[in-house]
């Protein structure tokens, strides 16, 4: 199924009066409201391909029907995400979950969605069914037995491939790698097998390419993790060279950790290469972003407008924007638009502080100031903003409620049959 832009307009005409006396405060009576909406306008967030199904839990899985049964369906999802909102133009693939085997035939059909492709990403954190000679049990780039790494290795050079062929632009290797139990693992062998593993793979980097080494502190093993922090992703990025960054999925942390700091620090080494964006209470829960922890999401985004000084924060400028969602009980397409609204409304609101003011509070120690000022920009209610933004990029005013007044999930359903599995998580 596809949204019309008459079906997008005339529910925006709907809804115009009442957004109007919204927007009318702050195009009255802020001075930066339209810096923001145009800054809103150009931030696209990618969407995973593997988050448009559901997930479930290892206990079990509540398939809510009409999900995408192949990688075309996939890319028509997101692209039912990006007309409601105009802020989900791109789109992450899991390889071997989602396999290009047209790969300009899939340029063609995102490209009429106006899509285009995210951070390609590897998996040697599962065995293959199919085509797999060599079991990861005990890991795969940290592995003991030189023929798995390589095995490894060239599974990640297979995916720059397709990367390339779709006109990505960057790699993103998630290591599962680590132990269960003390003993198990020298670790300094472990980093330097990673290391000189990783170095093959950055050797067959295209030269415009990235490598993003994303990090994660626990799950599925949990006693080390090969690269398991911030620190030990910034040391592998750093030994590889310029072309890698670390990512920050902010659901891979221990708990309490200060993450708008780390990436303060990332963006100010030059090291920041993007995000996977999503929440948690517990662990790496993927539940949607700023469902839990709002303030954090805000901070996050306070510390990037602050780093990033003027430049906009779009894909050009070189950052990956991504969502990793799994999703239980939710419908998967409601919670991605929750989710894109949540980090839009989190940037919005990191653009009203007043940095100016924020430095002064901060020069002379003035505690209480500071912290008022970052909290009166999180206090304040920017959703006229975001649905302006929407609405001029040719989306809908309230995606999600245009979503449900058009009965979307009902009419994937009838497309696409209610048992539907969609590969991946
Ligand atoms: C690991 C992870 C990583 C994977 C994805 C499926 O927890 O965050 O990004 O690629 O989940
Ligand atoms: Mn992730
Ligand atoms: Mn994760």
């Amino acid at each position: 199924m596809t949204l019309s832009p008459d079906t997008i307009a005339d529910f925006n005409g709907q809804h115009l009066d009442n957004h109007r006396r919204k927007l009318a405060y702050w195009t009255d009576e802020v001075g930066a409201a339209e810096t923001i909406i145009e800054k809103l306008i150009a931030f696209q967030i990618a969407i995973p391909s593997w988050a448009l199904g559901t997930g479930g839990t290892r206990f079990g899985r509540f398939g809510g029907g009409g999900e995408p049964r192949n990688l075309d369906e996939k890319i028509a999802d997101v692209g039912l995400l990006h007309a409601l909102n105009r802020s989900s133009g791109a789109i992450s693939l899991h390889i071997p979950w989602d396999i290009p085997t047209d790969p300009e035939a899939t340029k063609q059909l995102a490209a009429q969605y106006g899509l285009r492709f995210d951070a390609v990403n590897s998996n040697t954190f599962q065995d293959q069914p199919t085509g797999q000679e060599h079991s990861y049990k005990f890991g795969s780039l940290q592995h003991t037995d030189a023929a798995v790494r390589r095995q490894a290795i060239e599974h990640n050079i297979e995916v720059i491939r397709h990367g390339v062929a779709l006109g990505s632009d960057s790699l993103t290797v998630w290591l599962s790698d680590g132990s269960c139990f003390p003993g198990q693992l020298n670790f300094r062998k472990a980093f330097d097998r990673t290391l000189d593993s990783l170095q093959q793979i950055y050797a067959a980097l295209p030269d415009a390419w990235k490598m993003f080494v994303e990090y994660k502190a626990f799950e599925p093993n949990f006693y080390s993790m090969t690269v398991g922090d911030w620190g030990s992703s910034l040391l592998y990025a750093t030994k590889l060279g310029p072309k890698a960054y670390t990512l920050v999925d902010l659901g891979h942390h221990l708990p309490n950790a200060n993450i708008e700091q780390i990436v303060a620090i990332l963006l100010h080494e030059g090291k920041l290469g993007g995000f996977h964006f999503n929440d948690s209470k517990y662990g790496d829960d993927d539940l949607t972003a700023g469902s839990i922890k709002p303030y954090q999401l805000f901070l996050i985004f306070n510390e990037l407008v602050d780093g990033m000084d003027a430049r906009n924060m779009n894909h050009a400028t070189g950052l990956g924007w991504m969502i990793d969602a799994s999703h239980n009980v939710k419908d998967p397409l409601e919670d991605l638009l929750q989710s894109v609204d949540a980090i839009q409304m989190a940037y919005a609101q990191a653009l009203l502080v007043d940095r100016t003011a924020l430095e002064e509070a901060r020069e002379t120690n003035d505690v209480v100031r500071a912290q008022e000022i970052l909290q009166d920009a999180f206090r304040t209610d920017v959703r006229p903003l975001v649905a302006e933004a929407n609405r001029r990029a040719g989306g809908a005013l309230n995606p999600l409620a245009l979503f449900r007044q058009q009965n979307v999930r009902q009419q994937l359903i009838s497309e696409r049959g209610l048992k539907t599995v969609a590969t991946g998580l």
